[in-house]
């Protein structure tokens, strides 16, 4: 029964140990689950479309197949982190169409324009680097195939966040243009990758719960501050300048300090208005669209060998 339930459940979360689906749980927390896991593979899979925007573009026959193989990480993580979701009881098409909606969320970073071949430097150092900061506790989370599905995405985050550095290592130590260049990516590409962590710890509503479930281990503004550290320490080996001059580490307190950020655009990125949230959308609809032959004939195939295997 769901006493007997409630108690294996709270005993699991006590010792630190793993839920998995077949184990009995809170529906608040299958839904806040559902709710974390499914906004984070939207985010993968709309989270293509900035960097392969540039995949034409790339600069040499090198840099074009490692972008294109790190697009394709992206796709395998967001397939990876649907399946793992639909062990909560719902379904890809549910989630799909969740986010074709409207109705599903997804990071507010990927709402952001791509402009200039920089740009997959500093997305791959910065929200990247982002993501590995958010993710790497995530490997601890009390839901078994999310932990899970973490590991092995963390390993291919690092290694697209140390793509984007050597981008910008290079753009760096290149022509007074190039550094100018990669400058730019990373004034523009700052604030919303620390936003990225979501909103300040006094105004964050889930955070509570989820630490209280062991999915979150750390809050938004403490993983937040870590993020600022290293992209401080980085940047020196770079030689490029973060734009605020309030990062610092306070002696006192042991943690990286920054100065403020914009959550009015935060807010307006989140409720549909930032600068590409229409595009990805679109973009997202008519890809979906475009595919449905392929999973009309999925279905088919797979009605046909269900006949095949009943006769
Ligand atoms: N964007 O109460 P909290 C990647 C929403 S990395 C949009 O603090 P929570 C890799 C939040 O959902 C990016 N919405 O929420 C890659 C909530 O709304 P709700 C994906 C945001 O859940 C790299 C409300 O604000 N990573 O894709 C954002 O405790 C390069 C209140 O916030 C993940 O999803 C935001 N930035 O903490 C791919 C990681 N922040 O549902 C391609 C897993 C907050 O109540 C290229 N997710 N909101 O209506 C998490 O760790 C958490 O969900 C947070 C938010 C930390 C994002």
């Amino acid at each position: 029964g769901d006493d007997a339930g409630q108690a294996h459940f709270d005993a699991v979360i006590a010792r630190d140990s793993r839920i998995e689906p077949t184990d009995w749980m809170p529906a608040d927390y299958r839904h806040a689950l559902i709710r974390q896991m499914s906004q984070h593979a939207h985010s993968e899979i709309i989270g293509m479309q900035p960097e392969a925007n540039w995949i034409t573009r790339a600069p040499s026959l090198k840099r074009k197949a490692i972008l294109m193989a790190k697009v394709q990480d992206e796709a395998g993580h967001g397939l990876y982190l649907y399946s793992a979701t639909e062990t909560l009881g719902i379904t890809r098409d549910e989630m799909t169409a969740q986010l074709l909606a409207g109705k599903a969320r997804y990071s507010s970073i990927f709402n952001y324009p791509a402009v200039t071949w920089a740009d997959m430097g500093a997305i791959g150092w910065m929200v990247d680097g982002a993501a590995i900061t958010n993710q790497v506790p995530l490997c601890r989370a009390s839901y078994g195939p999310y932990a899970r599905a973490m590991v092995r995405i963390c390993k291919e985050e690092s290694f697209h966040q140390r793509q984007g550095f050597e981008i910008l290592l290079e753009l760096s130590h290149g022509t007074p243009g190039q550094k100018a260049m990669a400058q730019d990516a990373v004034n523009r590409w700052y604030g919303p990758s620390l936003m990225m962590f979501g909103p300040p710890d006094t105004d964050s509503p889930n955070s509570q719960q989820s630490m209280a479930w062991n999915i979150k281990r750390f809050s938004n503004d403490e993983l937040r501050s870590r993020f600022v550290g290293m992209l401080a320490e980085q940047a020196k080996v770079l030689g490029l300048e973060l734009p605020d001059p309030a990062v610092r580490l306070n002696p006192d307190t042991g943690k990286w300090e920054h100065g403020p950020l914009d959550w009015d655009e935060f807010k307006n990125v989140l409720a549909g208005r930032g600068p590409c949230n229409a595009q990805r959308m679109e973009r997202r609809r008519a890809a979906h669209d475009g595919g449905a032959w392929v999973r009309e004939a999925a279905a088919a195939y797979a009605a046909k060998q269900a006949a095949r295997a009943a006769q």
